[in-house]
Order: structure tokens, then C-alpha cells, then sequence
């Protein structure tokens, strides 16, 4: 075997458990990825990623970013009985129109289970507002869907992602409103009374050194846990000389006051590592929007592999919940020895 055959090498995660450091790379890809790309689709579907994930009655089912020939995305429903094996149904699914803001692109659905009901937070492209916003839509059956209207916001908006329940009788969700689409961007915690306005944006965490130095944003709904929410979220990193990389990380919040970290991990959870992850529609993208937590604490990561098919990696969530402690120590060994420029 040459070692020059990516594919063909273990993920981290795999070689570190056979090293005793499960700790540092607690999720392991599925052997079987991409679990899911347009292939497996009736028509033809040029891309597909970034699905939302959720338990529904005896079903997985993911709505995933379908990228048709127009290279606009719609939203696709594929359901599984055993979380790994998802057949696509034979349409995209019938979304609701905007009518205050028509949309031409929607991508990056996340469900949240509240109460009854299910919330669908997603970014949405209209031709005539620069940038893209947050839409929000429920459903309890996930065939009929309802818009929520959204109060428009000046600035552009996305990532949105709400918890699955009220905290101080507020609804609270992640978001990024961004100034340009390029530039940085911060992690925000929002709350609203409706769904529809949201107010009391707080700046909750930043890019700073490292895998996400360039922008962060929200991925998976956050899980409750005894030490806190823990939230994976995303970083991109632009030190490459040619491209973004995206990487997906582990943060863990206050119970009582989100807006309050307890600790950010210093290492990533994900990053790619396969062909499937390198090459396609994005190069170097791993994208979360929902996880799904089994009764026995394991955790479902469904991905977007390089904006292109997706993937399925799992954890344990008390390793999770490790990873939000993680330092960088090799980096902070190395780098301290070198002395500071007066
Ligand atoms: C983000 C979103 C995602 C996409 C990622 C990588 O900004 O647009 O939908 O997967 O970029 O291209």
C-alpha cells in the first residue's frame, strides 16, 4: 500500500483508539462513508449535503441540501431504519414560499424538537436583499411545513440554531449576523418571545488562533448534559494558501445562562481526512446541522463532506463533553519556547 493513497488510510479517530488516545480523537467515521451522495438519488442531483437530522417515530430521517443542475439548493427527505442506510424520498420536499422574502437558494436545515412540534432553522438566498437570512419553518410530520415569519433584519444572517427548549422563558438560539459574507465572523446567542423577532444578540465566542481563526459558527442543536449544553460548532480556518478549511469543534455552556462558557475545547472533533472530504463542489469542508443522541449516550455526527455527499461519524458524549476541556499542548510546548519580538 502507498502511503500516498489517502483513501486508503485509517480516519485519526480509528488509529488514535488503536493508541490508547481516544480522548483526543473521540469520533470515529463510519466505515461505510459517504453514507449518502446523488447517486442515490431519482434524479439527477449534482451534489448533496449538510443534512439536518432527527429521530422520527421508527425512522432516521435527514433533510439534506440537494444541489440540482440550476445550482440552486432545495431540500431533499431521506429516511433510514438503521441511521446508516437512507433512501431518498422520490421528490425534495414541498417547502413553504416566503412571501415577504423570496427565496432562490435554501441550505443548512436544523431541526429542533420542541414539544410536538419540530423547528427547521435554515439560511436562505433572496435576489432581492444582499446576503443570506435565517428562515424558519415547523412541522409535525414532516410533510406539511409552516413558515414562521421573520421580523428582516439590516444585517445578513445564518447558522441559526435553536435549543430545544426555553431558557428563562425565552426561546434562545445560536446565530451569526455577519457585515460582509467574506469576512469574520462571531458565534451570537439570540432569544425571542415568538420565533419571529429576535432580540438580545450577544457576541458568545470569536475565532481566535488555530482550526477556526476565521469564522465560527453554530452547527449541531446543543445537548443538554449534566455539566452543561454541549454544542459542536464550526471553524474555518483560511491559513491554507488556496482555501478554507472546515473543521467542526465542542463547547460547553451554562444551563441557566447560554451566553456563559464553561469551556471551549481546544482541539477539533473533525476535520477531513478522506478523499471524499478533500475533493467535490467545496474542497476540505466538514459541515454538521444536527446530531442525533442514542439512548446509550452515543452520538450521531451527520456531515457534509466537502459540500458534496455526506458522512456519519460517532462519539460517546461523555468524550465529547472531555473535548470541551482539551488544551493544545503540543502547540503551547512549541510555541512558548519561542521568545516574543520586542
Ligand atoms: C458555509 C455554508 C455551508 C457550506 C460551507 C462550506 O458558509 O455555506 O453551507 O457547507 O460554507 O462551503
Amino acid at each position: 500500500m502507498s502511503i500516498l493513497q489517502a483513501s486508503t488510510i485509517s480516519d485519526h479517530a480509528a488509529n488514535a483508539a488503536s493508541h490508547g488516545l481516544r480522548r483526543i480523537y473521540p469520533a470515529v467515521k463510519h466505515p461505510a462513508n459517504p453514507i449518502l451522495s446523488s447517486a442515490n438519488f431519482p434524479i439527477a442531483v449534482h451534489y448533496v449535503f449538510n443534512p439536518g437530522a432527527i429521530k422520527f417515530g421508527d425512522e432516521y430521517i435527514m433533510i439534506v441540501d440537494a444541489a440540482l443542475g440550476t445550482t440552486s439548493i432545495v431540500f431533499w427527505l431521506a429516511r433510514s431504519r438503521d441511521g446508516v442506510n437512507f433512501v431518498p424520498d422520490p421528490d425534495p420536499l414541498d417547502w413553504p414560499e416566503n412571501p415577504t422574502y423570496p427565496a432562490c437558494c435554501v441550505y443548512d436545515p436544523r431541526i429542533t424538537k420542541f414539544g410536538d412540534e419540530y423547528v427547521i432553522m435554515h439560511a436562505s438566498h433572496s435576489r432581492s436583499y444582499s446576503g443570506p437570512r435565517v428562515s424558519v419553518v415547523k412541522t409535525r410530520d414532516f410533510k406539511k411545513f409552516t413558515r414562521i415569519e421573520q421580523e428582516m433584519t439590516p444585517h445578513a444572517n445564518r447558522n441559526a440554531v435553536l435549543f430545544p427548549e426555553k431558557i428563562g422563558g425565552r426561546y434562545v438560539r445560536f446565530d451569526r449576523p455577519m457585515e460582509t459574507e467574506c469576512g469574520k465572523a462571531d458565534m451570537c446567542v439570540s432569544f425571542s418571545d415568538d420565533l419571529s423577532h429576535w432580540y438580545d444578540t450577544t457576541v458568545l465566542m470569536q475565532p481566535r488562533s488555530g482550526w477556526d481563526s476565521h469564522k465560527i459558527g453554530g452547527a449541531a442543536v446543543p445537548i443538554r448534559t449534566e455539566q452543561g449544553w454541549l454544542a459542536i460548532y464550526h471553524g474555518v480556518d483560511n491559513s491554507s494558501c488556496n482555501n478554507y478549511i472546515y473543521r467542526l469543534g465542542v463547547v460547553l455552556l451554562d444551563l441557566e445562562d447560554p451566553t456563559r462558557i464553561i469551556s471551549r475545547g481546544e482541539m477539533p472533533l473533525l476535520w477531513p481526512e478522506h478523499d471524499y472530504e478533500f475533493f467535490g463542489r467545496t474542497p476540505n469542508v466538514v459541515f454538521c446541522c444536527n446530531t442525533i443522541v442514542e439512548p446509550d449516550r452515543t452520538v450521531k455526527i451527520y456531515y457534509g463532506a466537502a459540500d458534496t455527499c455526506i458522512g456519519l461519524a460517532t462519539a460517546k458524549l461523555d468524550d465529547l463533553i472531555e473535548l470541551a476541556y482539551s488544551k493544545a499542548d503540543y502547540a503551547d510546548k512549541f510555541f512558548k519556547r519561542v521568545p516574543k519580538r520586542s
